[in-house]
């Protein structure tokens, strides 16, 4: 049954914004060039729906692309975000709230005896790198092809000519000199890392460790323990970006899922419950060198914002074990119903999926890399999806994404989606 949707409105202000806004939008993805269709202006959401500025309704997989993990406009959330107002928006001074949420997040992460707060994953991710090459006073970095951490200049990097060599730039206005030191191998291949640390003095490797940003490509058996060993082997520091996975997966993150602790955790999203909040973090002795207990610059204008901290601090404290129990089962279901759909329509279709991700491959096995995630039919994704908003589900615009669960998606709104995906997968198939 496919809704009519409307888009006058949505169109209208598309014309208006691809005046003032390059491609529309603040952020790229959110122009839906992926699934060949224009943006859609949202006006208002609540729990697990969105509604858009022509009045059309959606079960929403994008939610923030990670942050709403409760959903859009939980009571105590906005309640805490409008307390917090009323006391005045940011003092660019210390916040009691501001030591509440890293002694929760310490809590959370044994890894992280100290954290700072930035405002974006970008902030986080970049200041985590400057850390790891002041401590050890090396310079290169090893990262891993498909993964992302923010549009840092050094990261913005793709693997040159050959196995284990500098990168390049992956973007113009990215100098050759920001991504000379770094190096990018492939996601699960231990042997590439092995060479890599054979070859170089790494500073850190980073990596997320259940990445998301090629699509959900998790690590094979050993992976991460084989990073935590080589870079133990050669004086290098671990760096787990966990910004999508963080207080999402599990209460302590992949880390705590994985068994694996990294010297340094990049987080964000859950942490900011919808409002910018960022941070990395790590042991004390390593933290202490971040100005101005050291001498490792690093500074923001609304870090530890009070708003972003109180939408944080209400976000984490109904983060308990059934909350994750919950998401998990609400993960699965959403994870079979698809698996099923698509056998039941002769779909090529394999779906990964950890507790509160997804991603829908549309590929016969599970990519266990970049190259893996290349070669999925992002066409018959891009279908998939613009069939989806016809009926009423907002899906992430790419292949490349992660789906996003959320705890206020109850069973109506998994049974309204597996209906749109048997009538999508009947319409493209
Ligand atoms: P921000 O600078 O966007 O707050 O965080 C950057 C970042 C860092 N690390 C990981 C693992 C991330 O996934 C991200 C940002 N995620 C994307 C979605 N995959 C944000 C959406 C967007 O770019 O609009």
């Amino acid at each position: 049954m496919s809704v009519s949707i409307t888009d006058a409105k949505s169109a209208e202000l598309y014309a208006r914004a691809l005046q003032r806004l390059p491609g529309g939008v603040n952020s790229p993805v959110r122009a839906m060039q992926a699934i060949g269709r224009d943006p859609i202006f949202i006006e208002r959401a609540d729990g697990a729906e969105i509604v858009d500025v022509d009045g059309n309704k959606y079960v929403d997989y994008v939610c923030s692309w990670g942050p709403l993990i409760h959903g859009h406009a939980h009571p105590e959330i906005v309640e805490a975000v409008v307390a917090a107002a009323h006391k005045g928006t940011s003092f660019g001074a210390p916040t009691a709230a501001e030591v509440e949420i890293a002694e929760e997040i310490a809590r959370r992460m044994p890894s992280v005896e100290m954290v700072r707060m930035t405002s974006s994953g970008t902030e986080a991710s970049m200041s985590a790198i400057r850390l790891a090459r002041a401590a050890t006073g090396r310079s290169k970095i090893l990262k891993f092809a498909g993964a992302y951490h923010g549009h840092v200049d050094g990261l913005l990097a793709q693997a040159g000519s050959g196995l284990a060599t500098a990168g390049i730039p992956a973007s113009p206005g990215v100098p050759e000199a920001a991504t000379h030191e770094t190096v990018i191998v492939d996601w699960n291949d231990g042997a590439a890392v092995a060479t890599a640390f054979a070859e170089h003095d790494f500073a850190a490797v980073i990596a997320e460790p259940y990445p998301a940003n090629m699509g959900l490509v998790p690590p094979v058996e050993g992976f991460l323990e084989l990073l935590r060993n080589q870079a133990d082997e050669h004086g290098a520091l671990l760096i787990f970006d966990e910004v999508i996975s963080g207080f999402r997966v599990a209460a302590g993150g992949a880390q705590e899922r994985e068994g694996v602790s990294p010297d340094l955790t990049v987080m964000g999203k859950v942490i900011g419950g919808g409002l910018p909040a960022a941070a990395y973090g790590g042991g004390r002795t390593l933290m202490e060198h971040i100005a101005p207990a050291g001498d490792v610059y690093q500074a923001g204008t609304l870090s530890g914002n009070p708003l972003a901290v109180a939408a944080g601090l209400a976000t984490l404290r109904l983060l308990d074990d059934p909350a994750y129990l919950k998401l998990g089962a609400i993960t699965e279901t959403l994870a079979s119903g698809l698996r099923d759909a698509a056998a039941q329509h002769g779909v090529a279709l394999t779906v990964v999926s950890v507790p509160g991700l997804v991603t829908p491959f549309f590929a016969e096995t599970a990519p266990r890399d970049y190259a893996g995630a290349q070669a999925a039919d992002h066409g018959a994704y891009a279908a998939f999806c613009r069939a989806l908003l016809a009926r009423g589900v907002y899906p992430p615009a790419s292949q490349y994404e992660a789906w996003f669960p959320s705890l206020a998606h109850g069973p109506a709104h998994l049974d309204r989606t597996l209906d749109a995906v048997n009538a999508a997968f009947a319409e493209i198939s």
